[in-house]
């Protein structure tokens, strides 16, 4: 279902606070790697990914891996957005018990390929099925969204041999670059500079972009689907906790779910985007 940018500019407030009335009613979840991320993923379910509700046992719909899977808050909202879900249910049940909506994504919820959470796995697993398209002689595009704390993790570049050794320019990976993991500073706990040489010494065609803006996101998208003969790597440049001052660049807020009082603070800083958006 295809939305134009301004529909989408409306739309990233709103379902900013449906994660956080999931987080909030649940009382567990991962709000700043949420907020920092939901702009890349609404562009991509409305502007570029070639699947539906209705296409899950078309094996030639493209495939969407979020291995970043603690932001499933986020996920959970876009596909609510784009009818997978009823969003309702999820803020209801959301880590209660017997809900099927628990804090990382579990396949079985519709429009989720992959349990994710166990950091390092999406990209290996993306490659596989971005070379099975291949072999399949199938068209379909896959996609995997990483967190930069994520990159940690051996398996990660593995994915970035194979991705270039197969030439699967079918496959776009994109990194949420926030600057920040659980336990502070990406550069303090394990340092991530010269990001875009690194990928590009692996093989990857590199796009790096605004990642909280919808036009740049939109553009960096449109770019790996005219890429040939190698894979894409989006570095989608965010901020953790992107629309709640409170919230933003404070690696407290990657885990920590807010008191009656934080929450209302959260809720009238989205609102008010939310007014900036209508008011032009
Ligand atoms: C294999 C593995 N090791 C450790 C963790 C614990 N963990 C959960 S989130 C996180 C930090 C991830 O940081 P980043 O990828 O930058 O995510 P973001 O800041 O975008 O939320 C860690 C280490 C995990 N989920 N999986």
């Amino acid at each position: 279902m295809m939305r134009s940018l301004e529909e989408l500019e409306k739309l990233r407030w709103p379902l900013r606070q449906q994660a956080l009335d999931m987080v909030y009613h649940g009382k567990t979840g991962h709000l700043g790697g949420d907020f920092s991320v939901i702009d890349a993923l609404l562009v991509l379910y409305f502007r570029h990914l070639n699947t539906s509700p209705e296409m899950q046992d078309d094996a030639n719909r493209d495939r969407f891996l979020l291995s970043k899977g603690h932001a499933v808050e986020a996920f959970y909202a876009v596909l609510g957005a784009a009818g997978y879900l009823d969003v309702k249910d999820v803020i209801k049940t959301y880590a209660k018990d017997a809900s099927p909506y628990i804090g990382h994504p579990n396949r079985g919820i519709p429009g989720i390929e992959m349990n994710t959470g166990s950091l390092g796995h999406g990209l290996p697993i993306a490659c596989g099925m971005a070379l099975a398209a291949k072999m399949d002689g199938l068209s379909y595009r896959t996609y995997c969204f990483m967190g930069d704390g994520e990159l940690a993790e051996g398996s990660v570049w593995e994915g970035a041999m194979s991705g270039s050794n197969f030439a699967l320019d079918n496959l776009c990976g994109l990194i949420d670059r926030n600057h920040l993991q659980i336990s502070g500073d990406t550069e303090d706990v394990m340092k991530l500079d010269s990001l875009k040489d690194r990928w590009e010494a692996f093989g990857w065609h590199v796009v790096e972009c605004d990642g909280n803006d919808l036009k740049a996101l939109d553009a960096a998208f449109t770019e790996a689907e005219g890429t040939k003969g190698q894979p894409t790597m989006i570095i989608a440049h965010t901020v953790k906790g992107y629309g709640s001052p409170l919230m933003e660049n404070k690696a407290g807020w990657h885990h920590q779910v807010p008191n009656a009082e934080q929450y209302e603070t959260i809720k009238a800083e989205l609102k008010a985007r939310a007014e900036e958006v209508r008011n032009g």
